[in-house]
């Protein structure tokens, strides 16, 4: 569980008013000590993430929202950041008390996550004080929500509303898979991973590493060198191996070394498919050709790295996109948690890989860049691209390919 990435685990959160039980009931479902139970209401609006483990999901990430309510109602900054967290919200569970039922807080929440199309899961707190009444009952099934009836603190109802958020958890949450669908079992891989000075000190980066892991996870094979050695890997291996998967960065060097009878393709399209949409950022890709001098292009950066000489966001892309469109595009760049609303200002927003959001959060900044009808690309689209070899990086997706061909065809791109 310490292993998975916090990013790709099913996100739960708790809302309910203060009091209704939110930290009770994420100890009575992670059976520990986790959360700050008190009478006392939140001070902070900043919401706690906790890890735990719900067999059969596996490790999921609950979400304790408290100090969201605001005088029994949300106020405006809460709201914000109700907004916030809904962004990477897979399953919400509502906690009312027995003795209260729907307030106005709860019809507020209930109606966001509606728009945001978010399961609900309505659970029913504090029974062994009272069981609800007739009239909170039937205010409970007009919302015509899934509902648990439940004693956080007794730990009454406990396993049942586990079995809802089995039952209830998207089922698009069910991750497709890194690559271990195209090399399959006792098929190989081979991993270029050039050690530049992007490279972190000792060891290697998580796209990298959750490649391997799927590849053993479907009992596959791989081989792994710098660019450098790779045509000679290759000449050295006895069995063809089914894929090349390259660092971006190195994609011309390993596209010319390996033969064309060898599928090739990058880790950032590999996780532009597991962190979002294939195909919209191959879309949003086709936006690039049509730059021209003055237009806005936005570069957003998931994390807040630290900034180097050479950096890839903020110095390699911009120069790579005006030598491409000979062009002088302005950039303009965001990065971190932050996703700006402005974004119809922008003919395209190129964004980073992602590996430090979760696919759900990724997924809802590309729906809402397609929401302002501007398109949206990765990275490694974006270095494929320009390099001539977005081609070739797409024909281990078949559908994928096959849109951009026709695509292609329409635009002439290249
Ligand atoms: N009797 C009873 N009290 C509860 C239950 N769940 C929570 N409480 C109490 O209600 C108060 C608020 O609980 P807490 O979990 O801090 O609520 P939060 O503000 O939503 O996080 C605490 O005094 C809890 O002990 C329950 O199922 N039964
Ligand atoms: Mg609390």
């Amino acid at each position: 569980m310490q292993k998975t990435p916090s990013a790709n685990r099913l996100h739960i959160a708790i809302y309910g008013r203060r009091n209704a039980g939110k930290s009770t009931l994420i100890n009575a479902l992670s059976n520990q000590k986790l959360a700050i139970v008190s009478d006392v209401a939140g001070t902070t609006t900043d919401p706690v993430y906790k890890s735990m483990e719900i067999l059969p999901i596996g490790p999921v990430v609950l979400i304790d929202t408290a100090g969201f309510d605001d005088e029994g109602a949300l106020g405006a900054l809460r709201i914000e950041k109700t907004k916030e967290v809904m962004k990477k919200t897979d399953l919400a569970i509502l906690t009312l008390s027995a003795q209260e039922g729907v307030m106005e807080f709860d019809t507020q929440i209930i109606v966001m996550l509606l728009e945001k199309k978010i399961p609900i899961i309505l659970a029913i707190n504090k029974i062994d004080i009272s069981q609800p009444t007739q009239e909170v009952m039937e205010k409970v099934a007009r919302q015509n929500f899934p509902f648990v009836l439940i004693s956080a603190e007794k730990a009454e109802g406990i396993s049942e509303l586990k079995r809802m958020i089995i039952e209830y958890s998207p089922k698009s949450f069910e991750e497709p898979t890194i690559v271990s669908d195209i090399v399959n079992s006792g098929e190989a891989a081979v991993l270029v991973i050039p050690i530049d000075t992007g490279m972190p000190k000792g060891r290697l980066i998580l796209p990298q590493v959750q490649t391997m892991r799927d590849l053993l996870d479907g009992d596959a094979i791989m081989h792994i060198s710098k660019e450098r050695e790779l045509k000679w890997l290759l000449s050295s291996l006895k069995v063809k191996p089914k894929l090349v998967i390259t660092d971006s960065q190195a994609f011309a060097k390993v596209s010319a070394d390996t033969p064309s009878d060898i599928m090739l393709t990058s880790f950032s399209i590999l996780f532009a498919r597991y962190k979002g949409n294939l195909l919209s950022l191959v879309k949003g890709a086709m936006a690039i050709k049509e730059l021209k001098a003055g237009d806005k292009v936005l570069i957003s950066e998931a994390c807040t790295h630290h900034q180097q000489a050479d950096d890839i966001g903020k110095v390699k892309i911009p120069r790579w996109i005006r030598q491409y469109v000979n062009s002088d595009v302005n950039f303009e760049f965001c990065s971190g948690r932050e996703f700006p609303d402005n974004l119809k200002e922008y003919k395209v927003v190129i964004h980073c890989g992602g590996c430090m959001i979760n696919r759900k959060e990724m997924l809802t900044r590309i729906e809402a860049c397609e929401y302002h009808g501007t398109p949206i690309v990765n990275y490694g689209v974006t270095i494929a691209l320009i390099h001539g070899i977005l081609d070739r990086a797409l024909q281990p997706f078949p559908e994928v390919y096959s849109i951009w061909k026709e695509s292609r065809k329409e635009t002439s791109l290249n």
